[in-house]
């Protein structure tokens, strides 16, 4: 064995949010005896599918941390490389399927952390020991810059997520710099649309004005044309509704708070057709509530063509999940966040049931974030065509100036993912 994991320590650290989160840090071995560590930290999120693993142990971060002193000896002189092996055994030391004894955040930072290590031991970035020697691509970030729902307040819109997606960009660097370009424009944009706008913003850094659902949308289009005309770089509009948030499953409604109006599912799936048209949406994150699979396949089948139907709550990177939208025939893409599945081993499971089948896997962070950066080399390893991690804002640009730094170090072998 050339990486044993020779220590394995958790402690509470800040989140984006202010709130308390876990980090691991693991010890490993390498073949001249050297201890490399690994660390990493978990997310959270604020609009979570129903089906997530549990984030934490009842008690929390502080009980997470009491967990990991008592597993931390049955890891310790496991081979690090295995990674199968060592999230085989952290189901096993769970034992539930939801992981809701250690808790999925827990499980996932020591995961994380282990492969971490595992890949500075054998003197390897992240991205090449999980992607091997083969070419890899670069993703184009999926960035958002206008925030509503759960992750503003007041009088924000509805919609959780208007994002952007820089599809002309040649290189991972100029895509970056569009997408912040973009905010910058639409910060300009409603300050001088509204002088009372506060250039507050959501949990994720985007801009949240006190506008209508559509009204930010018209907002969102015109600042892709423009920010397209200065730099040459062709950008699109998205969204990610968030629609389990605002649906009433009592009433079988989506209450749309800003509008005071309701939508039955019929009428939702309508409205999200017509947006898709009328705005030339280039892709379309849960539209529909975590149980419509007959929803999502009727609008995959209408525009799927043209535009990317994107689940997330609805399979929750979870492969039983995934494998009922397949037959279904419900997207066409797929959100990835490692917390939702609590291993690296089981998200990987997750990418590779979506690419056989054509979806496109999005790697994503959380509304809650740390300045990990581990999902830049996830989305590189894996090939993925989009990553999904905000535009500014420290927690952010950890993802994205780690996908720099991973084009640089590719140099001649840099190549940007296809998205089609
Ligand atoms: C989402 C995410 C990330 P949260 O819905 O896609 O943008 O939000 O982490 O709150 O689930
Ligand atoms: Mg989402």
């Amino acid at each position: 064995m050339t990486a044993v994991i020779s220590s394995l320590k958790a402690r509470k650290i800040l989140d984006s949010r202010g709130n308390p989160t876990i980090e691991v840090v693991v010890g490993v071995r390498d073949a001249r005896g050297e201890v490399c560590y690994g660390r990493a930290a978990a997310p959270s999120g604020a609009s979570k599918g129903k089906l997530e693993v549990v984030d934490f142990p009842a008690g929390g971060v502080d009980k997470a941390l009491e967990k990991v002193g008592e597993i931390a000896p049955r890891l310790s002189g496991i081979d690090a490389s295995d990674q199968a092996r060592v999230d085989e055994m952290l189901h096993e030391l769970d034992g539930t399927p939801n992981l809701s004894v250690l808790g999925g955040n827990t499980t996932v930072a020591i995961s994380l952390a282990v492969a971490k290590a595992a890949a500075l031991a054998k003197q390897m970035p992240l991205y090449r020991y999980l992607g091997g020697s083969g070419d890899l691509t670069l993703p184009y970030p999926l960035g958002n810059v206008i925030g509503g729902g759960k992750h503003a307040g007041g009088y924000a819109p509805d919609i959780q997520e208007y994002l952007v997606v820089p599809v002309g960009a040649r290189r991972a660097s100029d895509a970056v710099f569009t997408n912040a370009q973009v905010h910058r424009k639409l910060g300009q944009m409603f300050s001088e649309a509204n002088p009372s706008f506060t250039r507050g913003k959501s949990d994720e850094g985007a801009w949240s004005p006190n506008i209508c659902n559509e009204g930010a949308l018209e907002f969102l289009a015109e600042a892709c044309e423009k920010v397209s005309a200065e730099t040459g770089v062709e950008v699109r509009p998205a969204l990610d509704v968030a629609a389990s948030s605002l649906y009433d499953a009592e009433r079988k409604v989506y209450a749309y708070k800003r509008e005071a109006v309701t939508r039955d599912p019929g009428e939702q799936l309508e409205f999200i057709l017509d947006l898709i048209e009328r705005f030339k949406l280039f892709y379309v994150e849960d539209p529909l509530h975590e149980e419509d699979f007959e929803g999502f396949a009727e609008l995959t089948r209408k525009v799927g063509k043209d535009c990317f139907i994107c689940g997330d709550d609805i399979f929750v990177t979870n492969v039983s999940r995934i494998r009922m939208g397949i037959r279904s025939k419900a997207a066409n893409a797929i959100i990835i966040k490692p917390n939702q599945i609590g291993t690296l081993t089981d998200t990987f499971k997750a990418v590779e049931l979506a690419r056989r089948n054509k979806y496109m896997p999005v790697i994503s962070h959380r509304s809650g974030e740390t300045t990990d950066e581990t999902i830049a080399h996830l989305a590189v390893a894996w090939r993925c065509p989009m990553i999904k991690t905000g535009v500014v804002g420290g927690e952010r640009i950890a993802k994205l100036n780690e996908l720099i730094r991973i084009e640089e170090d590719l140099g001649d072998r840099a190549r940007m993912s296809g998205l089609r």
